[in-house]
């Protein structure tokens, strides 16, 4: 069994080596299967992919890929798309979400049966701490995903999910978004499907400095919304065996 823990970074220079150094000293130590950390860079303009490859150097099982289409879901698709790992997993670089969280999330799909397993900010007992305007937005947008696309999972956008090595193989080709969207748009394609998605809550501690552009995004989200509702009316192909 190996996993692969993807790193999506975007001008991360400044957090990158403290961010990488305490994920690999907490997999060395509480992950017992085999495991690599592929830092996934796309046109960073400041020293992050430099300072990745030292990392590479530095440190046993780190990888970095680097491609220069935008997007931190275009950049996970490359690299699960390609890995050999069987579980395929990605966390924020900042590391909002806590490490603890990591091995449930992965045993989840190793031994619980899953195909899918996501953090959730905002089912119970999840400890979130966030500023107002985030909190806000992020649980308007979950309502409405729920309201448009009749989903159950409780939140979509959260940095930190893993998805089985043929989940990955059968759901990635049909997901378009290359964006923030990415995420909303896996798991509700994956549940429309049938496929099993473990939700777990987790602590999240939110890192102010953001790339996220909020009204961008959420234009964005709605559109993608709205373009999901009309591909689920029109069908989805059925889960392969
Ligand atoms: N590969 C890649 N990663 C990105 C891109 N944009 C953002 N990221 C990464 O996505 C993660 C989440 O970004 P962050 O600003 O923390 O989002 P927030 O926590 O929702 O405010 C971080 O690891 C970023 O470096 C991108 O275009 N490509
Ligand atoms: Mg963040």
């Amino acid at each position: 069994m190996r996993v692969c823990i993807t790193i999506p970074v975007f001008n991360e220079e400044v957090r990158l080596r403290d961010s990488i150094t305490r994920l690999h000293g907490f997999l060395s130590q509480h992950l017992s299967t085999t495991w690599e950390i592929v830092i996934a860079d796309n046109g960073s303009t400041d020293g992050t992919l430099h300072l990745a490859d030292s990392l590479r150097h530095e440190y046993a099982n780190v990888l970095v890929t680097h491609s220069d289409e935008k997007g931190r879901g275009g950049a996970l698709k490359r690299v699960w798309l390609r890995s050999g790992a069987d579980i395929l997993s990605y966390m924020d670089a900042d590391l909002s979400t806590e490490l603890e969280a990591i091995p449930p999330l992965i045993e989840a799909l190793a031994v619980g049966g899953y195909d899918i397993a996501t953090g959730s900010r905002l089912l119970k007992p999840a400890l979130t701490s966030r500023g107002f305007k985030r909190e806000f937005a992020s649980r308007g947008y979950n309502r409405l995903v729920k309201a448009l696309l009749r989903t159950s999972f409780s939140d979509a956008q959260c940095g930190f999910k893993a998805i089985t090595r043929q989940a990955a193989q059968q759901l990635l080709p049909l997901i378009e978004d290359t964006g923030w969207f990415f995420d909303t748009e896996l798991l509700a394609t994956a549940e429309k499907m049938d496929y099993r998605i473990f939700d777990l809550p987790v602590r999240w501690i939110e890192n102010r400095d953001s790339h996220v552009k909020v009204l961008q995004t959420a234009i964005d989200d709605i559109r993608g919304l709205l373009r999901l509702r009309r591909r689920y009316q029109n069908g989805l192909p059925h889960r392969p065996k």
